[in-house]
Order: C-alpha cells, then sequence, then structure tokens
C-alpha cells in the first residue's frame, strides 16, 4: 500500500461488503453432521473494546473485526478476573483462576500445563498449533508447533523461537504472525480437525505501527475521554499513586515517538525512556528508520515549535498515544480480513470456529491512564467475538457476564470434549447456541496482585455484579470503593460511604465473600 495512503482510502480498501447476509448465512451451513470444528482463537495483546467499531468506537473503524461480529456474536460483558498479561492467559488455557493456576503476576511460571486446553485438545486428535506472542515462560506444551515471540517480542524484525530453533525474521510481527497462521494451515494434515491459537502482539505497549498503518490519523484529531482530566477525587489513594499517567508517566521518545530527542529534552526519566526507545528503535532497517522518520518529522518539528504546557501538552500525549495504540489496530484488523478470507478461499469457514479476544482491556485515555491492572471497566472488559457457522443463532449478547475463566470449558464443551473438574470457569456453550440459560452467574470475582511493580498500581480485590462495583485495595494501604454503573457509568463517583448504598454494599460484601469461599481464595494472598 501506498505510504501517501489517507485513512478514507485506506478504509476504502479494507471495508468487507464482497458477501450479503443472505449468502453468508448459506455458505455457512454445510458442516458435516456430527464432525468436529476447526478451531482458530485470535488473541490480540491489550486491545480495549473501545477501539472496536462492532463495539461502538469513536475511534476507529475497524471493517474486519466488524465482519466477525456481524456473522458471529459480539459479546458486551467479556471480563478479565485479574487484568494483566500473564495471569489472564493462563486463566484462557487452565480455566482458572490466578490463585488456582499461581501464575498471580506477570514474573511467575505456570506450576504446571498439563490441564490446559489445547493439551486436552492434542490428546482428542486436534492438530495444535501456537503462533506469536505467549509471554508464560515455560515452553509451551500441548502443540503440535509452535513458533512464539520470546517474552512481550518485538514489532520490527522480531525474533521466533521454534522447538529447536531461536530466529530473527525480517518485516512487521502483525504480518509476520498473520503469514505464518495461514502458512500452518496450508499445510496441516487434512484428516484431523485443528486448533489454531493465533496470538498478536500487538497493540501492546510500546504502539510501534506497521509500515502499512504508519500514516493513518495525521491531521486529525480524536475524541478525548470525557475523563482524561480526572482529578480522582473521590476515590482511595491508588487512583493518585499510579504510574500511568499519559502526561506524566509516558516517554517522550519510546512511548510517543518524539524522535531523535533533543539535548534538552532528555531529563532522568527520558533517559530510562530512551534506553528502551534505543532498543526497539535500531531494531529496524535503513529503510524502515526512513519509513519512520518521514512518518513523524513535520509534527513532530510542529510539537517542538508549539512549545506547549499543562492541558495543552497531556492532550498532545494523548493524541500522539491513542494513533500509534490504533495504527497497531489498523493492521490487526487487516489480518483478521486476511484470515477470514482466506477461510473463505480454502473452504474452511463453514467448520471452522473463530473468536477474537484480548488477553485484558486498555485504558485509551480515561482516568488520564494508558495500562490496564485496574478493576475498572476500561481495563477489565475484553473484547469477545465469537463466529460459530452452524446452528448458532447470530445476536449480540448483553446480559450474560463472561470471564476468561469460562474459554477453555466453552472450547472444550464445542468440541464434544468433557470439561475437567478442575476448571473453575463454566461453558457458555448454551449462551452461544440461543439456549436459555436459568443458572448463569450475577457477579463475579476480581483480584490484581502485582505490586509492587511496574505502574505503580495497588493490589486490590472485588466483586463485580450486572450494576455495583466492590474493591479493596490491600497491602499497604486500606481503602474501599463502590461503584453504581447504572448511575455512574464512568466511574468517577466512589459512594462507598454513602448512606443510600449501604443496604446494597452489604449484598456485594456478602457476595464477595461467598465467592473468596467458592472458589478457595487463601485469606493470606
Ligand atoms: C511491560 C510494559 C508495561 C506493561 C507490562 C505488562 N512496559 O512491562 O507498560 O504494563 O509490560 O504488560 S514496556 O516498557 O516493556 O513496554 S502485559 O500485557 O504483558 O501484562
Ligand atoms: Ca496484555
Amino acid at each position: 500500500m501506498s505510504e501517501k495512503l489517507n485513512r478514507r482510502d485506506f478504509l476504502k480498501l479494507t471495508a468487507v461488503g464482497t458477501l450479503s447476509l443472505p449468502q453468508v448465512f448459506s455458505s455457512l451451513s454445510c458442516r458435516r453432521p456430527g464432525s468436529r470444528p476447526n478451531i482458530i482463537f485470535i488473541l490480540s495483546d491489550d486491545h480495549a473494546c473501545q477501539a472496536i467499531s462492532a463495539y461502538g468506537s469513536r475511534l476507529i473503524q475497524t471493517p474486519h473485526l466488524d465482519r466477525l461480529a456481524q456473522e458471529g456474536i459480539r459479546f458486551d460483558c467479556s471480563f478479565a478476573t485479574n487484568s494483566i498479561c500473564a495471569p489472564s492467559r493462563a486463566s484462557i488455557l487452565t480455566g482458572q483462576y490466578s490463585h488456582q493456576h499461581g501464575v498471580i503476576d506477570n514474573s511467575l511460571e505456570m506450576k504446571s500445563q498439563e490441564g490446559t486446553f489445547p493439551v486436552l485438545f492434542k490428546k482428542s486428535g486436534y492438530q495444535t498449533a501456537l503462533v506469536g506472542k505467549w509471554h508464560l515462560k515455560a515452553t509451551p506444551v500441548g502443540f503440535d508447533y509452535f513458533s512464539i515471540l520470546p517474552g512481550q517480542g518485538h514489532y520490527y524484525n522480531p525474533e521466533f523461537i521454534e522447538r529447536d530453533r531461536k530466529y530473527e525474521e525480517h518485516g512487521y510481527v502483525t504480518d509476520i504472525i498473520t503469514e505464518k497462521c495461514l502458512a500452518w494451515i496450508k499445510k496441516r494434515d487434512k484428516s484431523k480437525p485443528f486448533f489454531l491459537f493465533m496470538n498478536h502482539k500487538a497493540p501492546h505497549r510500546n504502539w510501534m505501527p506497521g509500515p502499512e498503518t504508519l500514516r493513518l490519523f495525521r491531521n486529525e484529531d480524536l475524541p478525548v475521554p470525557e475523563t482524561f482530566f480526572d482529578d480522582y477525587r473521590t476515590r482511595c489513594e491508588a487512583a493518585r499513586s499510579q504510574e500511568m499517567r499519559i502526561a506524566d508517566h509516558a516517554y517522550l521518545s519510546y512511548d510517543l515517538k518524539l524522535f531523535p530527542l533533543n539535548a534538552g529534552e532528555i531529563n532522568e526519566q527520558e533517559k530510562t525512556g530512551l534506553a528502551y526507545w534505543n532498543s526497539v528503535y535500531n531494531r529496524l532497517t535503513d529503510e524502515q528508520k526512513k519509513t519512520w522518520e518521514e512518518a513523524y518529522r513535520d509534527e513532530n518539528e510542529e510539537f517542538r515549535r508549539k512549545k506547549l504546557e499543562g492541558q495543552e501538552l497531556a492532550l498532545w500525549k494523548y493524541q500522539r498515544y491513542i494513533k500509534d495504540y490504533l495504527r497497531c489496530i489498523a493492521s490487526v484488523d487487516l489480518s483478521v480480513g486476511r484470515l477470514l478470507d482466506f477461510l473463505d478461499k480454502e473452504g474452511l469457514a463453514s467448520n471452522t470456529l473463530v473468536i477474537y479476544a484480548s488477553d485484558q482491556g486498555f485504558f485509551l485515555g480515561e482516568h488520564g491512564w494508558f495500562d490496564k491492572r485496574f478493576m475498572y471497566e476500561p481495563s477489565i472488559r475484553f473484547p469477545l467475538l465469537i463466529r460459530y457457522p452452524d446452528g448458532v443463532e447470530r445476536k449480540v449478547d448483553q446480559k450474560h457476564l463472561v470471564l476468561n475463566v469460562d474459554l477453555a470449558p466453552t472450547l472444550l464443551d464445542m468440541a464434544g470434549l468433557p470439561v475437567p473438574a478442575y476448571m473453575q470457569g463454566k461453558s457458555f456453550k448454551d449462551i452461544l447456541e440461543g439456549n436459555e440459560v436459568s443458572d448463569w452467574r450475577d457477579s463475579f470475582y476480581y483480584h490484581y496482585y502485582e505490586y509492587p511493580a511496574v505502574h505503580s498500581v495497588k493490589r486490590h480485590y472485588g466483586v463485580r455484579t450486572s450494576r455495583y462495583k466492590l474493591i479493596h485495595f490491600y497491602h499497604d494501604i486500606d481503602c474501599w470503593e463502590f461503584y453504581d454503573l447504572q448511575a455512574d457509568p464512568q466511574e468517577v463517583h466512589n459512594v462507598y460511604n454513602q448512606p443510600d448504598y449501604q443496604k446494597v454494599k452489604d449484598q456485594l460484601m456478602k457476595e464477595l465473600n461467598r465467592l473468596k469461599t467458592e472458589l478457595g481464595v487463601k485469606p493470606e494472598i
């Protein structure tokens, strides 16, 4: 694609619209009875619902993800039980909460991979593959083939680890992961069903867009969240002591792509940022660097001319942050489009379940923040789109609280495999199939442990129902918050001390204790 392409051209080029809805339905209705579906699970890293047009994004059009939503089911109440990468991924794999699988934060290794759903799929005769971000330290178990990024991986010219080699690929990580996945599907053993775990690095920090999308959103001002200048007035200290404010904690070079930095711009904080920046930018080839320099130069020069301060400076930082984040997503969206087209061409769409999810949500400037971790909505809610071609009424589910721990049981159930008792999540196959489900959960337990650590978000746990949320911050603090999500969807009024809410607060406190007992949460954690 030409680098000069503007956003409108880009959207036109990538727009769906080749199949009308009735065509889609009829082309999807030929799965052989009794055959086990193939499963492709696309898991992106830190993709917030606010950045998908099917979820009503004010920021970006994602035509290919929207296609998946239209042809499948969009879950509006899907939540991570610990909003951070490795713990959430371990929950997805095991169907267990953090305290049960043991990966309570990003530093820990999974005790065992023996019970993960890919292992069970493989044992039952599925061919299994894993491509992209893994982040679980131990060598993956349960995959016939894997090609993973070491740790967080790199956006440009990334290294990959396979069973017997480590090597570097040239190009942009989202494109490479896509190529690898399509290649694996092509050369699979066609006599067996397959499970492919396609794990994108994007749109994780430091939000480095690919060459195709680097120039999107230029000359546009994107909407700023209403809570961007939140003063945290009613909240516990945790909201003030975090280190994830766009205005204060995003590095000028590494995060905001102000490069090269002038000597006067390098203070103590920026020294750290610059070291990170050099480690990622120096991976680029001279040609890739040239494309980057051309893409950012004019705006960076203009920024320096303006000498912004205070709120104006914070807003400039927000614009730069959000544009790069969304540019990364535009590539993920293109990848989804390529995959869906490929499935059509290969005649696989009719018996392949396609799931799109993220390991958690992300703050896109809400409360002034980037990152996740907090038990507030933008962080814990993750996108969940599922296209299951046969026998499923396509719709939106706005009601059921589904969790990352439910994904393993659901996938096993969909493949006709038993759900082991050690999995704490529940299969939502009936919800997917449009059946009436009378005994679904009406609350869930959340627990975040990674403190002290990067971003300084204090440890906390809590319970969320469809309307209320109770949170307790602990460790070096002892403070409660309570939100009425109906009256206060932005979660800016902590009403923990308001007498009007006493009764419902007591109910939630009871529910929290009930969940802790049911899930076997040890009091000392
Ligand atoms: C890195 C990032 C953090 C991020 C964590 C966890 N810093 O440490 O901003 O919160 O990963 O992210 S960076 O300088 O390395 O980009 S997670 O998605 O893996 O949990
Ligand atoms: Ca993540």
